[in-house]
């Protein structure tokens, strides 16, 4: 049964990795090793798969799958006997963008949406979402946000409309109160899995651009970087995270040894909104004496309480929505770095 949807919604789509032809079972270069993993996968899901196994997942004839894959629109790779393997990331970047339905979504490692098949949390997953952060319910938020990223929806968007709103409600309902504090820590907890979970299954872009990020000296706030991080990650960015408490300098070192094309700051304290303007021109001074161009981008509540930034290559982006727009802009701008730049950062 063919279960393509037309009445979800279009979201825009990660970039597919380009068609290789390997022998999965003597190459392991960037591929997995069939010969090497099957021992591994087996009881669990599968890295590589066959058109039967990926027809399987989503409902659709093998036959149909090895027409899409003859047509290039599904990538593959061939065995040393000619038979089609498609690697698990593609078939997630081929679910996402032809707009499939996953019937057996354990097949594709995905198991996780099986927590969620009910039909009150796909109506409201924001509202879902937050009821199983509030619970403590890691597998269904995880598979939440995930049932969002396989049917099409990129990361930024999930982020911007299912998790900060809950964490938003989490803490204006608890507030810091006894209870509180235990819900408040367990959700950030979840919500690093949830994107540990969807960067797991994410593609990866093969011209690879550089960012570097972290929160101010001073900040403790760990979620609002590893989103910035996550979300570059799944527009294919190869990002540092330096996290909570990560002074200009410190950023701007990292920026010059890795040379990113974009630092990102997460000012969420309500000190930080004093400290915008310093940390970002001290941030700026220093690339610039570096002789690097990199976009600087900043966000998070701190800013809130700041009327404007005058610093030249500073944007502040309001949502990972618009953070994933400006990576999107900068690197068609600007060249990815080259494999010998990027890997002399390794
Ligand atoms: C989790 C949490 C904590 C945890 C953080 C754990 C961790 N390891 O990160 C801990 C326990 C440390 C904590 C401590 C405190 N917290 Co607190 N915390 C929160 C909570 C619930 C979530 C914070 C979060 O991660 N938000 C991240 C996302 C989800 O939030 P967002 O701002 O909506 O982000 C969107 C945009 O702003 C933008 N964005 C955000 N950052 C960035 C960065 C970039 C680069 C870009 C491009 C965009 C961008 O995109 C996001 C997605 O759409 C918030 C509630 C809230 N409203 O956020 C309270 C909250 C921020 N905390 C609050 C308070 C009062 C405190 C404490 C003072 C409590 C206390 N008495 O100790 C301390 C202060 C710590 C300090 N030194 O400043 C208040 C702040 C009130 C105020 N006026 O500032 C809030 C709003 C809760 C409340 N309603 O009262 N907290």
């Amino acid at each position: 049964m063919v279960n393509a949807r037309p009445s979800r919604p279009i979201y825009s789509h990660n970039i597919g990795i380009p068609g290789h032809v390997i022998d999965p079972l003597t190459e392991t270069d960037g591929w997995p090793n069939i010969g090497q993993t099957v021992h591994a996968d087996i009881s669990d899901m599968k890295s590589v798969l066959s058109p039967k196994e990926l027809g399987a997942a989503i409902g659709v004839s093998e036959s149909s799958l090895k027409r899409w894959a003859d047509s290039g629109r599904l990538q593959v790779a061939r065995t040393a006997g000619g038979h089609r393997r498609i690697d698990r990331s593609e078939a997630i970047r081929f679910v996402r963008s032809q707009g499939f339905a996953l019937e057996r979504p354990a097949i594709l490692g995905l198991e996780d949406i099986d927590a969620v098949s009910s039909r009150c949390d796909m109506d409201d997953p924001a509202s879902a979402l937050h009821a199983a952060l509030s619970n403590g319910e890691a597998e269904r938020a995880r598979g939440l946000a995930l049932a969002r990223y396989v049917e099409g929806m990129p990361l930024a968007l999930i982020i911007d409309r299912m998790i900060a709103p809950a964490m938003r409600a989490i803490g204006d309902r608890w507030s810091h109160g006894e209870d509180g504090i235990l819900i408040e820590h367990r959700a950030a907890d979840i919500c690093s899995q949830i994107l540990d979970r969807v960067r797991s299954v994410g593609v990866i872009g093969p011209d690879r651009c550089g960012a570097v990020g972290g929160s101010p000296a001073e900040d403790p706030y760990v979620l609002p970087s590893l989103m910035a991080a996550s979300v570059l990650a799944s527009e294919g960015w190869d990002e540092v995270n330096l996290s909570a408490n990560t002074p200009a300098s410190v950023l701007a070192q990292a920026a010059v040894e890795s040379s990113a094309n974009l630092v990102w700051i997460a000012f969420s304290t309500e000190d930080g909104a004093d400290q915008v303007q310093k940390v970002t021109g001290d941030l700026r001074h220093a690339l610039d004496d570096a002789g690097m161009e990199s976009g600087i981008v900043i966000g998070g509540p701190a800013l809130n309480a700041v009327t404007s930034v005058n610093i030249p290559g500073v944007y502040h982006a309001r949502s990972m929505t618009e953070l994933a727009a400006f990576a999107q802009g900068l690197r068609s701008s600007r060249p990815a770095r080259t494999a010998n730049a990027a890997g002399a950062t390794a």
